[in-house]
């Protein structure tokens, strides 16, 4: 394959159909190389040849080469960092302790490592003849033999460590506070503070502990409850405030400790380093504040007192494998039905508008009756009455008729399953053989993961796509749909081929100029999709939650109001409010539910839908070319009233009679409730497009390939070992030791 410019595409717009109330993926995707083919489908196979030499068919390491420079930001070495560690406790001006044996009032060594380089510096080093710039280290010391502990930022250096030339100094250069590179340590006294004030409270409530969950927190080996609370800690008028939580403790060791709240709040006074000074200031108990532990015991103990049950630990909350590795997906190539995991859904085709899917169920229950594209718009504008007078509306050509065979390999993995396509043109029935795909594909993250000092888990992500490529002219849309485990259905659509390109005179305002006397020719493409959600039934409504800052006083803020923020949550009652944007830093989701469907947990059930990537409505208002045909690309999303007679956004032919199309879509908006009654989402996908050149380098890719073998690289998942230490004072470089643990 030969390098080759193009004046091409390489853009998508996503949406993602997200689970409510469940974390959710957003799908990305790598671009693929396009093949430089046009509207004749002609494209050189790359052959896959059984000659090479058997060494080739294994992925091969990368080939070693030799950086051109040294890497100045690459960290200290293992006996720079020894050296400094062993220089700094050789001063004794910094009168420091081995971390080991410190305690709440000795000084200890934080951090070691190289001072960033000052660009200044290194610019004329990588670009230039000068030497690499000294070396420095930047070293954080922990001062805690005083009553006011504070971290001590410090520059060491030159490097290498002599007796004579390194010194140590205050480092605040990079910092806009000079205050000689030092900051307070709020956290010098945390053992102190369990043993002097935290426990202590907490035995005289142990009773009201022990009949709210059974259990103590005392710091004793037998405890089954912990502690612990804000970060960070309040800081006003000169006093610090500590607010800590009862917590349960994990059975397991998946690290799922921060499930297990139990609602019960101690707050206390903990300024200065005198554990006499600091002070028990009151309990929170079911948004109820209590100033003494005689208030709350009283109140506790009263007949009504309303108590809740504790978070525990159990499989809900851990992340191991649970359950049989089952089948994954199977299909009816007859009926076009397809199930995987627990989805399965009927994929429809039809010449105006190509591939839709119908009856989308989740774990047996129909989440979706249709999804499917309705009109794709492709707007211009330029100085000259071409380009400013296109406007495709390409349902007048049809989905159907250009959706033609995908290239397995390139299109979709050659191991996809593909379907075939029909559609009626001329007295005949057209068959387009493998124009549909279907396959797994592994994301490149995994959809969860979480290590602890013992223990690893990683979820592969694993999802399920549907595909069809239409080439309507210049533009190949590629249209997939992905299903993921999480329960979330991803719509992507992504634009390649060539672009429709304007002569350059005079036409600055609207694009580059990107050859001799060519320009790219600004446009925007939307495209609309039919969301005929049913959640737990037809009747659904929608919910728009946002998040908000807001200015508010609670119980236990001592009459004080804190900045901080909530969520709001309405619900879009008819026709008359149903058409509107994503709104400004994803502030609103939006919220496809059933008022009448909740779940165990007494939440509403429901999809929320989100862009992920990418989507726009058009840009031109009420465009003069399109006049009344084009009205469902004013808005990213539009609800109406499921009516059998409102069947899709647009008609083919509206392009005929632009005034007065055969299907005005603003028309469907008559004022109709929208509280819990079957409704359609409209939501539109679109990019905003302008032309610039690229050039594709094959980076010495050969003809033949070979077929890879995967037995090398598959991963011996025992190995897992964590992090290697090797210590630095005493510098003991010859054994490192394994551990994965928190610092
Ligand atoms: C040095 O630190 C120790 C605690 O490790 C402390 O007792 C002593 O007062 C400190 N010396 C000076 C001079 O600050
Ligand atoms: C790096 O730049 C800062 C800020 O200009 C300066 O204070 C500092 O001395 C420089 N460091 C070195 C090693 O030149
Ligand atoms: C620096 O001095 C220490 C003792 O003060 C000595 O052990 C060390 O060898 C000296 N290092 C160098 C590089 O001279
Ligand atoms: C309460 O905790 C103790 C000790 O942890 C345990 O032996 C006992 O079974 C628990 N009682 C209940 C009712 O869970
Ligand atoms: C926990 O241990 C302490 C001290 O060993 C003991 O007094 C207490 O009874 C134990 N509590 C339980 C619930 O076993
Ligand atoms: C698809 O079309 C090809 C070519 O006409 C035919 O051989 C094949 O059986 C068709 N597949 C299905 C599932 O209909
Ligand atoms: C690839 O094949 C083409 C046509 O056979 C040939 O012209 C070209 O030189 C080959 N490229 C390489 C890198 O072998
Ligand atoms: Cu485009």
């Amino acid at each position: 394959m030969a390098n080759f410019s193009s004046l091409g595409v390489f853009t998508r717009a996503i949406l993602v159909l997200a689970l409510a109330r469940e974390a959710f993926a957003t799908p990305s995707q790598a671009p693929w190389q396009k093949q430089g083919h046009g509207r004749k489908k002609k494209w050189s196979r790359r052959s896959t040849s059984d000659s090479c030499p058997s060494s080739a068919c294994y992925l091969a390491a990368p080939p070693e080469i030799s950086a051109p420079k040294d890497n100045v930001w690459d960290g200290l070495t293992h006996e720079e960092a020894a050296s400094v560690a062993t220089w700094l406790f050789s001063q004794s001006d910094l009168n420091l302790t081995v971390s080991a044996d410190a305690g709440e009032w000795d000084n200890s060594v934080l951090l070691v490592e190289l001072l960033k380089p000052n660009k200044t510096e290194v610019i004329k080093y990588i670009d230039g003849d000068a030497s690499a710039p000294t070396r420095y280290a930047h070293v954080v010391i922990d001062h805690r033999a005083a009553e006011d502990p504070y971290y001590q930022d410090l520059i060491v250096g030159p490097l290498p460590v002599d007796n004579t030339s390194t010194t140590w100094e205050a480092l605040d250069y990079p910092f806009t506070r000079k205050t000689g590179g030092r900051v307070r340590n709020l956290d010098a006294d945390r053992d102190t503070l369990y043993s002097e004030l935290l426990y202590p409270i907490s035995a005289s409530i142990a009773d009201i502990t022990l009949d709210l969950w059974n259990g103590t927190a005392l710091g004793l080996n037998n405890d089954t409850l912990y502690m612990w609370g804000i970060d960070p800690l309040w800081q006003d008028d000169g006093r610090i405030t500590l607010w800590t939580q009862y917590w349960n403790s994990p059975t397991s060791g998946f690290g799922d400790s921060t499930l297990f709240p139990l609602g019960l709040y101690m707050k206390s006074d903990i300024t200065g380093r005198d554990p006499a000074q600091w002070k028990f200031e009151g309990w929170l108990y079911n948004d109820i504040f209590y100033e003494t532990t005689e208030e709350f015991r009283a109140a506790y103990f009263t007949e009504g007192f309303v108590k809740y049950g504790p978070n525990v630990d159990g499989e809900w909350a851990q992340t191991d494998r649970q359950g049989d590795i089952g089948s994954r997906y199977k299909v009816d190539s007859d009926s076009k039905y397809v199930e995987w995991m627990d989805f399965s859904f009927y994929v429809g085709f039809s010449r105006d508008t190509g591939m839709a899917l119908y009856d989308v169920k989740y774990k047996g229950e129909r989440v979706l009756y249709e999804l499917g594209l309705q009109e794709a718009l492709a707007h211009y504008a330029g100085n000259d009455p071409v380009q400013s007078g296109t406007s495709y509306l390409d349902s007048f050509y049809g989905f159907g008729p250009y959706a033609f065979e995908l290239v397995q390999g390139y299109d979709c993995p050659a191991y996809a399953t593909f379907l075939n396509t029909s559609f009626y043109t001329a007295e005949t029935t057209h068959t387009h053989p493998n124009s549909i795909c279907l396959f797994e594909f592994d994301a490149d993250y995994p959809i969860q993961r979480h290590s602890t000092s013992d223990y690893v888990a990683v979820t592969k992500n694993v999802y399920f796509s549907i595909r069809s490529v239409s080439t309507v002219g210049n533009y190949d849309y590629m249209f997939t749909y992905s299903f993921y485990l999480d329960g979330s259905i991803g719509v992507e659509v992504r634009a390649s081929g060539y672009i429709q390109s304007a002569y350059f005179a005079a036409n600055e305002d609207y694009g580059f100029k990107i050859h001799d006397f060519l320009s790219g020719s600004m446009h925007d493409h939307v495209l609309n999709f039919k969301a005929d959600f049913d959640i737990a039934g037809t009747e659904n409504s929608v919910q728009l939650m946002t998040v908000a800052p807001v200015t508010k006083e609670y119980p236990w803020s001592g009459g004080k109001t804190r900045n901080t923020m909530h969520v709001e949550r309405k619900f879009v009652e008819s026709e008359d409010e149903s058409r509107f944007n994503w709104a400004a830093n994803g502030a609103t989701q939006v919220l496809v539910v059933n008022k009448e469907a909740k779940n165990k947990h007494g939440e509403l059930r429901g999809y929320r839908v989100a862009p992920a990537g990418g989507t726009a409505h058009l840009t031109v208002k009420d465009s003069t070319n399109l006049a009344n045909a084009a009205r469902w690309a004013e808005y990213d999303i539009q609800i109406t009233k499921q009516h059998d007679h409102e069947l899709s956004a647009a008609h083919p032919y509206n392009s005929q009679d632009v005034s007065d199309p055969p299907v005005d879509f603003s028309s469907y908006f008559n004022g109709e409730s929208l509280d819990q009654t079957d409704l359609v989402m409209w939501l539109n996908l679109g990019m905003h497009h302008d032309g610039v050149t690229s050039h594709v380098e094959t980076f010495g890719q050969k003809n033949d390939t070979c077929k890879l073998k995967y037995t090398p690289i598959d991963a011996d998942l025992w190995s897992y070992t964590g992090d290697v230490v090797v210590r630095k004072f005493p510098f003991d470089p010859n054994n490192p030791f394994y551990q994965t643990g928190s610092i």
